[in-house]
């Protein structure tokens, strides 16, 4: 049995982490049985990130890789039919979502103060009083730095905000009238598209203005619950 090593999660999403949320995604839409064990912490982790997969003796940590490792070892029905042309635009797709749409989101959940507490509520309200407060505050100082080093933390809001518009934009326009991100049939895409969308669109916030213009796409939302009836059905 495979084990997927994830963050704990809340607000009824399969998880706050996009990326543990993409691979238990794919896990789920490519019918390979899994269990889950609960990390509260990246530490002991092989990159000090989660999420990451045990298959017997085989560990492998990045959902990429361990995407990719699942496909050699298992098969890829999921993305088997998709031509050249359509994995070039997919993985466009991912790249805008993985590196660039997350540090927006990252920016709005840790960064805006309005946003702050519901954030530090949400990954560290099960520590114990003491570590309540001081590990929230040694966390929120490291994304800080982690924003800056990625460039998105340098901008205003207002840029941050223009910048993830005009993600949510694209994606809109590409999944259009579509059931999936490439069509009538799923693949690998939508469960990196689930993922991030429904980490934007069903996070409470009390400042999002990503999730205002989210919004001003209702297929957007259709898409996230479409996912969820086919994938998560009774989780
Ligand atoms: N490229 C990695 C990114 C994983 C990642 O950034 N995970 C975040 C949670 S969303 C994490 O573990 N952060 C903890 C940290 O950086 O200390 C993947 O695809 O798995």
């Amino acid at each position: 049995m495979i084990e997927l090593y994830q963050f704990p999660t809340a607000y009824g999403l399969p998880n706050l982490s996009p990326f543990c949320m993409k691979l238990e995604t794919y896990l789920r839409m490519a019918g390979l049985p899994y269990e889950i064990r609960w990390k509260s912490a990246p530490f002991a982790t092989p990159k000090g990130k989660l999420p990451y997969i045990r298959d017997g003796e085989t560990c492998v940590a990045d959902s990429s890789f361990v995407i990719e490792y699942l496909k050699g070892r298992y098969g890829d029905a999921l993305d088997e039919w998709l031509t050249a042309e359509q994995r070039a635009a997919a993985l466009a797709l991912q790249r805008l979502m993985e590196e660039h749409l997350y540090w927006a989101v990252l920016y709005l959940r840790w960064i805006e103060d309005a946003n702050w507490p519901a954030t530090r509520q949400a990954f560290f309200g099960g520590l114990p009083p003491v570590l309540r407060t001081l590990v929230p505050m040694g966390a929120r100082r490291g994304m800080r730095r982690e924003l800056h080093g990625h460039g998105m933390g340098r901008h205003s809001r207002e840029e941050i905000t223009a910048l993830a518009n005009a993600d949510v934009t694209a994606l809109a326009a590409h999944l259009g009238d579509k059931t999936y991100m490439m069509g009538d049939r799923p693949c690998s895409l939508d469960a990196i598209a689930y993922a991030f969308l429904a980490n934007l669109l069903w996070v409470p916030l009390e400042y999002n203005p990503i999730l205002e213009h989210a919004r001003t796409y209702p297929t957007l939302e259709s898409y996230c619950q479409r996912m969820k009836a086919r994938y998560f059905a009774g989780a």
